[in-house]
Order: C-alpha cells, then sequence, then structure tokens
C-alpha cells in the first residue's frame, strides 16, 4: 500500500538523520524516531537509541518554537504578499438574490484557462480554471429556470475541459456535452428541478485531477421564496493541491499524479491559494451584522470539518439542502468533497475570526481564512484582559 511504503521511508530517513547527527535541524523527525526506538527494539541499534534520547533531552531542554509554522496564521498577521498573477477568486464575489417570482432562462458564460499563478509567496503553479478564478464563478438561479451553459475552452489551453453541474438532473451532469479541445465551445441547457447549493467541477478524465488543479464552483438555486436575508453572504471554498516538490517549495511547481492518485497533497488552500483568504481577500463584517458562508468542497479528496474559531455557526443547511430545516448553534460541520453547506452567525464581538477545516495539520500547508469584524467591544459577551503572549492583535 502507498501509505504504508511512505511511512517505511519516512523512518528510514528519520534514522539515517539521526545516525549522521543532523539532529538539531529536524526535531520532528527526532520526535518520530524516538517513538519508533520505543515502540521496536527490533528496529532501533543501542548507539541509535542513545543518540536518540540525547536528542530528546536537548529538545525538552529548550522551550520549542516553530517560526515557520503555518497556524501561527491563525493567530497573528501573515506578511502581504507582491503583486503576482493571482487566480483567488474574491469571497464577495456573489451575485445578489433572486428578487424575481417567475422562471426564466438564464445564460451561463464559463471559458476554462490555465494560468500559472502564485501558490503561495514563493511558489508558482499552471492552475486550470473557470474563468481565470479559483473557485469559478458564483452562479445563481432560482427553481424551474433554465439554464443555458455556454463552455468556451481557451485557444490557450493544454487540456480538453468541460463542465458537471450537480444541480443537473441529466447523465453526466452536461459533462459530455460539453466537453471542448483548446478553442472550441459547446452549449446545453438543463432545468434547476432542485433547490440547494451545489458543486459544479469539470470532469475530463482524469478527473481528479482537472478538480485538484482548480476547476470546481458552486451553483445556488434558490427555492420559490428565496433564502432569508443577511447583512454579508462570503464564498468560500477548500481544494487541495498535488506537487511534486514539497511544501514550501520555490519556483514554479509541478504537478504529482502520483500523489494525487495516492491522495497526499503538498497544499490546503481556502479560494484557489495559499493565503488567498487571510492576505488577498480577508472576509469583513461589522459587529450587529448576519453573515452567511456558502462554503464547497471541491476536494477532489478530503472532506472538511468546517469551522470559524471563535464563532459558532447560529444556523447551519447542511449539505447544502435548503429545503430542509437548518440545524441550529453548531461549532464545525462536516462537508464531503463534491459538496457545500451554508452557514450562518451573527457577528457579537469584534476582532479576528478564523475559518478552518479542522483537521488543523492542513493549516500548515496552507488552509486558513480570516473574517475581520469591526465595531464597539462587546465585553457582556466577550472580556479579556491582554496577554502579553498575544502577538497578533
Ligand atoms: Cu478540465
Amino acid at each position: 500500500m502507498a501509505t504504508g511504503q511512505t511511512a517505511g521511508e519516512e523512518r528510514v530517513i528519520s534514522r539515517r538523520s539521526v545516525l549522521v547527527g543532523s539532529v538539531g535541524a529536524v526535531g520532528g523527525l527526532v520526535a518520530a524516531d524516538a517513538a519508533l526506538a520505543q515502540a521496536g527494539g527490533a528496529h532501533a541499534d543501542h548507539a541509535g537509541a542513545v543518540q536518540t534520547a540525547q536528542a530528546a533531552e536537548m529538545q525538552a531542554a529548550q522551550h520549542r518554537t516553530y517560526p515557520g509554522s503555518l497556524s501561527n496564521r491563525i493567530y497573528s498577521v501573515n506578511p502581504i504578499h507582491p503583486d503576482m498573477a493571482d487566480i483567488a477568486e474574491n469571497p464577495t464575489n456573489i451575485p445578489p438574490p433572486i428578487t424575481r417570482r417567475e422562471t426564466a432562462t438564464v445564460r451561463i458564460d464559463l471559458e476554462t484557462k490555465e494560468i500559472e499563478a502564485h501558490l503561495d509567496e514563493r511558489a508558482m503553479f499552471r492552475f486550470w480554471t473557470f474563468n481565470g478564478t479559483v473557485p469559478g464563478p458564483f452562479i445563481r438561479v432560482r427553481v424551474g429556470d433554465q439554464v443555458e451553459v455556454h463552455l468556451k475552452n481557451s485557444e490557450d489551453s493544454w487540456m480538453m475541459h468541460n463542465v458537471d453541474f450537480h444541480a443537473c438532473t441529466g447523465p453526466g451532469g452536461g459533462a459530455a456535452a460539453t466537453t471542448a479541445a483548446p478553442g472550441e465551445e459547446r452549449t446545453f441547457t438543463f432545468k434547476a428541478l432542485n433547490p440547494g447549493l451545489y458543486v459544479y467541477h469539470c470532469a475530463v478524465p482524469p478527473v481528479a485531477l482537472h478538480i485538484a488543479n482548480g476547476m470546481y464552483g458552486l451553483i445556488l438555486v434558490e427555492p420559490e421564496e428565496g433564502l432569508p436575508p443577511v447583512d454579508r453572504e462570503f464564498y468560500v471554498m477548500q481544494g487541495e493541491i498535488y506537487t511534486e516538490e514539497p511544501f514550501g517549495s520555490s519556483g514554479l511547481l509541478t504537478e504529482s499524479y502520483d500523489k494525487l492518485i495516492n491522495e497526499r497533497p503538498e497544499c490546503f488552500v481556502l479560494n484557489g491559494h495559499v493565503g488567498a483568504l487571510t492576505d488577498h481577500y480577508p472576509l469583513k463584517a461589522q459587529v450587529g451584522e448576519t453573515v452567511r458562508i456558502y462554503f464547497g468542497v471541491g476536494g477532489p479528496n478530503y472532506a472538511s470539518g468546517f469551522h470559524v474559531i471563535g464563532e459558532i455557526f447560529d444556523k447551519v443547511y447542511q449539505l447544502g439542502s435548503v429545503t430542509s430545516p437548518p440545524v441550529t448553534d453548531v461549532q464545525s460541520v462536516m462537508v464531503p468533497p463534491g459538496a457545500a453547506t451554508i452557514v450562518e452567525f451573527k457577528c457579537e464581538v469584534p476582532g479576528r475570526y478564523v475559518l478552518v477545516d479542522h483537521a488543523l495539520s492542513r493549516a500548515e500547508r496552507g488552509l486558513a481564512g480570516y473574517l475581520i469584524v469591526e465595531g464597539s467591544e462587546n465585553l457582556e459577551a466577550f472580556n479579556a484582559p491582554p496577554n502579553e503572549h498575544d502577538s497578533g492583535h
């Protein structure tokens, strides 16, 4: 099994690191090796075990900090990126609620574009996109509408692309009908039969690769009566990125098909790239406002335990169903790949809140977004004295 192989490789590397005495530089590997030495005497020779114990003592003697830890950005402000090509979708880029009370034909124009853009402060990646952003545009229709999809594959593309709408009832969600070579355009129509929040994505094989490289978005099919009004709406999607180079590498990175099919991503992202919703497009609201987040998982592989640090979801429309009553007072919501949810909460206390997948190892691989709430203090709800260890405010 692939994961077993890789775990074995890591063990070999960590043991070699200990034996050559480079332990100081690789604290995580030392810890792994200490565990290995304890667990498996047959694997740990005496010299290695002694050195491992010494290294563990050294490690315990100093108060370790992890200045490179990306979860620092959960609680502290991150430096701003320099201007570079950016595929991040602005989370406020959402069409307004639909006010008409009759059905209509709605034309959707999607252009598939492959764009080299930055993945984090140091790295670039060739993203595959709908309309040049990840996620693709937020589409808003009303139940009963005829949706007329026009999919154009840019002349500059290297790959075939198409689109599969989960909001569509019909074979492939339109995928076969819209498969287009570079420079071609395809159309199909479907009737939005079921209200809800749905994912759309490219479905050209290997489908997981097209999704991982950025080809996903959300379509909201409003119920007849619409959704209850809120003060602000946001559009956020989670995905994984698989590169040959390890997380944190510089330069133009290469996609890894091997890591993709073994489900071993290097990056986890909100809205396309590391830092998209922290450095470029933090969400913003005022105290007293009610916020709604349309949250989807493009994936392709990992479910999200979606959570906003410091907030409680007053309402959750589970699995994106708007015809079931929302559940109330929820800390985190599980969102499978190829699915979505709608969360709502009132902002009662000013400050910075952080959108995460509560599988928080993924924060170390890039997954975080900010919600900045401004307004008057609410000392009844939250009253905290200053703390010199708090570097982030
Ligand atoms: Cu594609």
